[in-house]
């Protein structure tokens, strides 16, 4: 087998961070695992279910409320991934990190609070044709209630973004882009730098959804300039429950609350109620503090590997997986963008990517099929789904190959 080119260039021993996934040492279905859905949710490294472990075990109580030294203790840890989150993204500001329950939970904050109070009859949205469900339902719903109108951006054949047509939609209306960074059906990395850009220039506010990017490439928050951006803890060797909503200072400061309760308010009468500061006022009611710690560690443990060598592993297996898929005969990548992140889309001829899905998953793989909450991407080129194969850096050249064996006997099972 073709070996990968630059492997053993880089300074990190690969097998010992596969090493440090347990879930991935096991069998399903007889056969040894081959874990090809980390867009949908990543594994976890010990170090980090140890961290949640040992929170349970020796640190556990309620944050921002207690005198006594346990709940400070869970309080400093809880915190401390503010501050984690801050520095990872760059953002300028702790009070800029609102902590949410995932992107879902950050795109309707924004939508509910920002958009509730600012959109009137008339006001545009622009969206694109590649968005996940969660970039579009919630702006949707909000769009009703308010008179807001959806604009989409198309995209090619190949799974990118239209940016003439981006710039034309772009008006006085314009009031926000919401726009996915990483495309989780299709791996395009959207050029979000010009889109903010010719946003602002436009005065009108982006908000990014980083789900698919975050986990694979550094984000620097100041750099790219968006307003909001969003990101889930499950997609980065974190657990699930737990998010992030990304805001600048400026604008969270003039938005209402999203959900009312504890912590975030300052004083309640009967009559009258004042609200926390941020980012507090953002977050009612005890939050999965658990979760929060472990995207704390998560964060360090990517940071210890570094992203930039995250990225070009990535990369590197992005590029071998798709050598080899495009030498099969009879399947085809959707989503061929110049920038593409590790996902790989594709249709196997004649036969369902549920169908081939099943009987993957007998042979230990595990992708997703169907439509990746993109229905609009799957009405593009209509499709009623594919098969994903989305590769995280603690994949190995051996599971590309495994899932080629797979996607052959796939096609000789129907044949
Ligand atoms: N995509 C996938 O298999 P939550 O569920 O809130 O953590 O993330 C939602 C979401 C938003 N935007 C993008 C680009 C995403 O990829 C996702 C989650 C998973 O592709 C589950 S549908």
């Amino acid at each position: 087998m073709t070996k990968l080119a630059n492997d053993t260039s880089t300074k990190t021993d690969w097998n010992k961070i596969r090493s440090q996934f347990p879930v991935l040492d096991q069998k399903i279905n007889g056969q040894d695992l081959v874990y090809l859905d980390n867009a949908a949710s990543s594994q976890m490294p010990v170090i980090v279910s140890d961290r949640i472990d040992h929170y349970h075990k020796k640190e556990h109580s309620n944050v921002h409320r207690g005198i006594h030294s346990l709940s400070q203790k869970a309080t400093d840890a809880y915190e401390s991934t503010r501050t984690k989150v801050q520095e990872f993204i760059n953002a300028r500001h702790k009070e800029e990190i609102i902590f949410t329950t995932g992107t879902t939970d950050s795109i309707n904050l924004v939508a509910q609070s920002y958009g509730r109070k600012n959109f009137n009859t008339g006001d545009e949205i622009i969206l694109s044709e590649m968005e996940h469900h969660a970039n579009i339902v919630p702006w949707q719903l909000i769009a009703e209630e308010t008179g807001a109108v959806l604009r989409i951006v198309p995209m090619n054949d190949a799974g990118e973004l239209d940016m003439d047509t981006y710039e034309s939609l772009l008006s006085e209306k314009t009031k926000m882009v919401a726009i996915v960074h990483v495309s989780n059906a299709l791996g395009t990395v959207n050029p979000v730098k010009e889109i903010i850009n010719l946003a602002h220039q436009n005065e009108s506010l982006v908000l990014i959804d980083g789900a698919q990017a975050v986990p694979h490439s550094k984000v620097d928050i100041q750099d790219l300039d968006a307003d909001f951006y969003t990101f889930s803890a499950h997609k980065m060797c974190g657990p699930t429950g737990f998010g992030v909503l990304y805001g600048k200072k400026e604008i969270l400061q003039d938005m209402p609350p999203y959900r009312g309760g504890g912590d975030m308010i300052d004083k309640v009468t009967f009559e009258e109620t004042t609200w926390n500061d941020l980012p507090y006022k953002f977050e009612a009611g005890t939050p999965p503090i658990a979760a929060g710690i472990g995207l704390g560690s998560a964060i360090d443990y990517l940071n210890e590997i570094g992203m930039d060598e995250i990225a070009s592993r990535e990369a590197q297996l992005l590029d071998y997986a798709t050598k080899r898929i495009n030498d099969l005969e009879g399947v085809r990548i959707i989503g061929t963008a110049k920038d593409k992140a590790s996902v790989i889309s594709f249709l196997i001829d004649n036969i369902h990517s549920t169908d081939a899905g099943t009987i993957l998953d007998q042979k230990g793989i595990a992708v997703r099929t169907g439509h990746h909450c993109a229905q609009p991407i799957m009405q593009h080129y209509d499709i009623p789904g594919t098969a994903r194969a989305s590769i995280s850096f603690y994949n190995t050249e051996e599971d590309i190959d495994k899932l080629i064996d797979g996607i052959k006997y796939v096609k000789d099972f129907f044949s």
